[in-house]
């Protein structure tokens, strides 16, 4: 059982990381990992993040940088950028943010003033931190003011949405967020936010990879801004991008350096090029269509057993689970099915009554076992697991049987970045 590349110079110069990297390889080789917002990267992106690259400081643009030695960084940038401006569309990119919340932080620095209002979804119903929660800087330092989901559909009420908007004229509108099972309305946002002249903050960071592929309806002409993490359904390196229209290209450019950031990770920006090249070929479209059709089939299949999912089903990559009927809270649910070699999170859901850090619900993605090979045809099996786990919750013999079972299943299907 080897990583790939080899850990070779590594395991020499520091066995207890190297072991701790093999062992973490090994993991994620043995679980069926549903963490909607977890993938695995294919080899070339994994050698694109760990090269020399990560030597260099490339602060400001191409052709407009503060230190020498940019002739290759430049054109790294650039293709990275040429890349994610063909793949979705977009008049511009910004490939530098460090991540998903630095990408939020720049459409505020960029178009917004402390104190300003801003419109976005509530995190219990979907949203994000950085969508103006209380505990995130975004929540503090401008005014929020959220919408949320309809309690008798789980849905997104667009009503609510349009007639906050036009109450409060928030400078900016953000749409998208983290466990949110049905497909965004984008267009319905663009006419919201035009109407009151709001900047439109599309993150997309779960759903980049299922637009890419041509699963999910774009942003790109609904939003002047759309935000993306590179490592969801994107299947690329820890990182975020931003593609703006041409109008709010320099205000976003500058919001990232010199407002928020110093210099780019130049190795990450290598790696969120491979995989936007990836992600242009004709295998990610199917890959994009099989991550939704993995989802509906688990849908089923868990609704069958009697599984309560937030909006009855789900359009995208992700299902949102309420256990309440089930009788077990969503954090004793995660910690039982982890142990049975299945890998989630817990997480709020919409009217949750139970408190963030113990909440109802857990949240499943099929990004990652999509990459793995699994089909619809899995999806049952992966549900009778889910269900005997969560009954047996606090029996590990249980679960370790229900582990073993999944090991085996597993064995036929290769991942990335790792030799069995
Ligand atoms: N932590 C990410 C997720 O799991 O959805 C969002 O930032």
């Amino acid at each position: 059982m080897t990583h790939q590349p080899p850990l070779n110079a590594l395991a020499a110069a520091d066995p207890q990381i190297a072991g701790l990297v093999e062992a973490e390889a090994q993991r994620q080789h043995d679980k069926i990992r549903l963490i909607a917002s977890e993938n695995y990267v294919s080899q070339a992106v994994l050698e694109a993040a760990g090269t020399v690259l990560t030597n260099k400081y490339s602060e400001g643009y191409a052709g407009k940088r503060y230190y020498e030695g940019q002739q290759l960084i430049d054109q790294v940038e650039t293709l990275a950028i040429e890349r994610a401006k063909a793949l979705f569309g977009a008049d511009h990119a910004n490939v530098q943010p460090y991540s998903g919340s630095p990408a939020n932080l720049a459409a505020y620095l960029a178009f917004a003033e402390p104190g300003d209002k801003v419109l976005g979804m509530g995190l219990p119903d979907g949203g994000h931190l950085t969508h103006g929660w209380g505990v995130s800087a975004t929540g503090k330092w401008f005014e929020p003011v959220r919408y949320g989901v309809r309690k008798d559909t789980g849905r997104l009420d667009l009503d609510q949405v349009r007639d906050l908007a036009r109450e409060h004229r928030p400078k900016l509108i953000f749409c998208g967020g983290t466990a949110i099972p049905r497909t965004i309305d984008f267009a319905a946002f663009g006419e919201i936010a035009r109407e009151v002249g709001a900047v439109l903050v599309a993150d997309i960071a779960h759903i980049a990879g299922l637009v890419a592929g041509g699963a999910h309806p774009t942003p790109v002409g609904h939003a002047q801004v759309v935000t993306t993490t590179t490592h969801k359904t994107l299947r690329g390196p820890r990182g975020a991008m931003i593609l703006t229209d041409a109008e709010h290209a320099k205000a976003i450019d500058r919001a990232i350096f010199p407002g928020l950031q110093g210099g780019p990770h130049d190795h990450t920006t290598a790696a969120i090029a491979v995989a936007l090249a990836e992600a242009r070929r004709p295998e990610f479209r199917d890959y994009a269509h099989a991550i939704v059709a993995n989802a509906k089939a688990l849908a089923e299949a868990l609704i069958e057993r009697g599984y309560d999912l937030v909006s009855g089903g789900t359009d995208n990559h992700l299902l949102l689970i309420d256990l309440t009927n089930k009788g077990v809270a969503g954090k004793p649910a995660a910690q039982a099915l982890d142990r049975a070699g299945i890998e989630l999170n817990y997480n709020a859901v919409p009217f949750d009554p139970r408190k963030p850090f113990d909440p109802s619900g857990i949240r499943v993605g099929t990004p990652a076992i999509t990459t793995r090979g699994l089909t619809p045809e899995h999806q049952p099996k992966i549900a009778e697991w889910i269900d005997r786990s969560v009954v047996a919750a606090g029996d590990d013999a249980a679960q370790d049987v229900i582990a073993a079972e999944i090991r085996e299943l597993l064995s036929a299907f290769p991942m990335p970045g790792y030799t069995a």
